[in-house]
This record gives structure tokens, C-alpha cells and sequence, in this order.
């Protein structure tokens, strides 16, 4: 998989460099780029914003730098001399029908488990991180002609701009790729992938400062442990998440 990532703070995608997306990017398996912006204004003050039409707080962000760094980015593969992706069976990444332009964005709709799994199979996924009030729609309705664009939110609440939440929804994709996770049963039995938030979990010591590991833990008896985990799984996500239980009485 190739991902572009383009914003006016490269370094805060810094973190691509470690933990899980460093491991894929040092194995192969991610062909992973970081744009500025600003690279594609051409004034002097290498402007990204301007006041909003019809009034209102804050600013907008211009749609000219936003289109010459995505004409470039999208059709990507390699821009100039970058060096092509190794990573993607021989499939052209030049051809920008097969891209995907992600902009994060509290207006978007929810990144759900089940976004992040689609997403993990496209074969390239371009950020555009906006700042201030957003980026001015006809962005995105110009590039969705060209390709799929889709704008995401990680929630109800809101970040100062994309990047923190580019970086949660890479990690969410990355760690699907195939060949990334060592051990696949660790990815079916975790929350989310099934409907139900996880069990809770407990290791050594049994007892810790007055508090014991659930009894049943320790009995060796598989069965009674996996309901007693299945009815910790319904009650966890009875009090927590109950818009993820369907209506009606709860069936255990
Ligand atoms: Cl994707 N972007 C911003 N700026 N704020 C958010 C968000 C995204 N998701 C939740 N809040």
C-alpha cells in the first residue's frame, strides 16, 4: 500500500516514522510519503487561507495549493524521482482511478472498524489535512470526479486540524494489512470486530494491592471461561456502548 499524507505541519506525522506504521514502513509492506502543503503555493507568503465567503469565523483554506499538490499527489505512484512503490504487485499506482483522497474532517463520516478494513485494501490512500475552518468544498467535489473521496471523523468532538487524526486512522488501516500482524486471531477477537467491546483482561500477580483476578480465570475450565468473557463482553458494552446492541431485550 502507498499512503500520501499532505498538510501545513509535516512534522506532526512524524510518528509514521515509529511504532506500528515504522514496523510496515521497515518491512515493505507501506510506501509511506509526507507532503508540506505550502511546497505548492507561489506567493511570496506562501499562502493557505483566506476569509470565508458569507462571512463567519475563522479561515478557509484556499483551493489552488490544495489542487496543484493533489493533481500531483493523487496520480501518484511516484512524483518525479520519489521511486516506485515495490510493495504493490506490479499494479500501476500512476493510474489515479485507483486512489482513494481521505480528508479528515469533524463533518466526516464515522471511521468504524469496518472503514478501516475497506480502506486496507485500496492500494493508495492520499490525507489531506486541513487547519482552520476546513478546506473549501470545491476541493473536494473536483477531486471526486477523478477518484473516490471520502471525508472522515474520528467522533463526535473536535481536533485543531487532520493531522492527529490521519495518523489514527493510518494505524487503524495499517495494522490490517495482510502480512502485518503476526498473529490473525488476535485481530477477529478484539472489539469492534464483531460488535461487542472486549472482555477485560488480567495477568500475573492473581492478587495485586487487595484485588484478585477473577476466580474463574485461574480454573482452567475453557468453557466456563469463555461465557463468563462473552457475558463481560454484553454487560461492558450494555453500560458503555448501547447504540452498538441491537434493540429489543439483550440475549446473552
Ligand atoms: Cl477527522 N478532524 C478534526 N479536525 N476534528 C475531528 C476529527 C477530524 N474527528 C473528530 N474531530
Amino acid at each position: 500500500m502507498r499512503i500520501d499524507v499532505v498538510s501545513i505541519f509535516p512534522d506532526y506525522l512524524a510518528p509514521l516514522d515509529l511504532s506500528l506504521p515504522g514496523r510496515a514502513r521497515a518491512s515493505g509492506l507501506l510506501d509511506l510519503h509526507v507532503h508540506d502543503l505550502r511546497d505548492w503555493t507561489r506567493d511570496r507568503h506562501r499562502t493557505v487561507d483566506d476569509t470565508p465567503y458569507g462571512g463567519g469565523a475563522g479561515m478557509v483554506m484556499k483551493p489552488e495549493p490544495w489542487g496543484e499538490a493533489l493533481d500531483e499527489v493523487v496520480s501518484t505512484g511516484s512524483t518525479s524521482d520519489e521511486g516506485r512503490s515495490t510493495s504493490d504487485e506490479g499494479r500501476s499506482t500512476s493510474d489515479e482511478g485507483g486512489s482513494t483522497l481521505i480528508v479528515p474532517t469533524p463533518s466526516g463520516v464515522p471511521l468504524t472498524q469496518a472503514l478501516a478494513r475497506d480502506l486496507s485494501t485500496r492500494e493508495h490512500l492520499v490525507f489531506a489535512c486541513g487547519r482552520y475552518e476546513g478546506i473549501d468544498q470545491r476541493v473536494m467535489d473536483h477531486f471526486a470526479d477523478r477518484v473516490e473521496v471520502l471525508e472522515v471523523s474520528l467522533g463526535d468532538f473536535v481536533l485543531n486540524g487532520g493531522e492527529v487524526a490521519a495518523l489514527a486512522i493510518i494505524e487503524a488501516v495499517v495494522r490490517l494489512l495482510p502480512g502485518f500482524m503476526g498473529n490473525a486471531a488476535s485481530l477477529d477477537e478484539e472489539s469492534h470486530e464483531d460488535g461487542l467491546l472486549e472482555y477485560p483482561v488480567y495477568t500475573k500477580p492473581a492478587s495485586w494491592r487487595g484485588l484478585d483476578v477473577p476466580e474463574i480465570l485461574l480454573s482452567g475450565d475453557h468453557g466456563r471461561i469463555a461465557a463468563w468473557r462473552h457475558d463481560q463482553r454484553v454487560r461492558r458494552t450494555r453500560e458503555r456502548r448501547p447504540d452498538l446492541l441491537p434493540p429489543g431485550p439483550i440475549s446473552d
